[in-house]
């Protein structure tokens, strides 16, 4: 049997956010796994980053060189979002509107003076979304995940990928937990449990075989 190794980063809680989605969907997926996947063993680490430019990426750094994984998915909330972003690219630029936990707000700067002004994703961002519309969640692909600690967090693990010889790494971003029935704004946390899993399978088969139909730019 084929054994993987994927690593899900989340965000320590910050601002007037006490339960952050995007370390209680790593979390969840660690602990429960993620079904439907034959042949395949599965192990999951999770990790939570401070938001924090100096340190988050280090943080994850840690985490890849111990875990030595296949496929690395790292999430952040996104506090105006209505659904789950699947974001499509990361740019070198840093233009904090607030400090990060450090108290540091880098203005109009390059991440990686010497890097790409871009990276593409490495998931297959169209068979994810065609996943979420199968399980009712609602999703957009999103250009770009700010200029704030998630967007440099994105770049510097896909600068890092694209160094590595077979590594899937892509960012996902979550809207505000919500448990409410009909939620206009922010959603429960099974649907972004079952989002997130959706996105571990997706990658991993992706991994395994991938097709020139799942088109990763989307
Ligand atoms: N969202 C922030 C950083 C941490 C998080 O969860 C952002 O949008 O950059």
């Amino acid at each position: 049997m084929q054994q993987l190794s994927v690593v899900i980063s989340g965000f320590d809680h910050y601002d007037d956010v006490r339960v952050n989605p995007s370390y209680e969907v790593p979390k969840a997926l660690a602990e429960k796994g993620v079904d439907g996947l034959d042949d395949v063993e599965l192990a999951i680490s999770a990790v939570s980053l401070p938001v924090s430019f100096a340190k988050a990426w280090p943080t994850l750094r840690e985490t890849i060189e111990a875990t030595h994984p296949n496929i690395v998915i790292a999430t952040g909330l996104k506090h105006a979002a209505r659904g789950v972003m699947l974001e499509r690219c990361a740019t070198n630029l840093m233009d904090a509107a607030k400090p990060d936990v450090d108290n540091m707000t880098p203005r109009r700067a390059p991440i990686d003076p010497n890097g790409p002004a871009a990276y593409w994703t490495r998931l297959p961002l169209r068979s994810i979304l065609a996943d979420f519309t199968r399980d009712g969640i609602p999703a957009t692909l999103s250009s770009d995940a700010g200029t704030f600690v998630c967007n440099s967090l994105f770049y510097n693990l896909l600068n890092w990928a694209s160094g590595q010889d077979k590594v899937l790494a892509g960012f996902v971003s979550f809207p505000l937990i919500n448990e409410s029935r009909h939620p206009q704004h922010g959603l429960p946390l099974r649907h972004l449990v079952t989002a997130g899993a959706d996105v571990v399978r997706d990658s991993v088969r992706y991994y395994r075989r991938p097709t020139s139909g799942d088109i990763l730019i989307a």
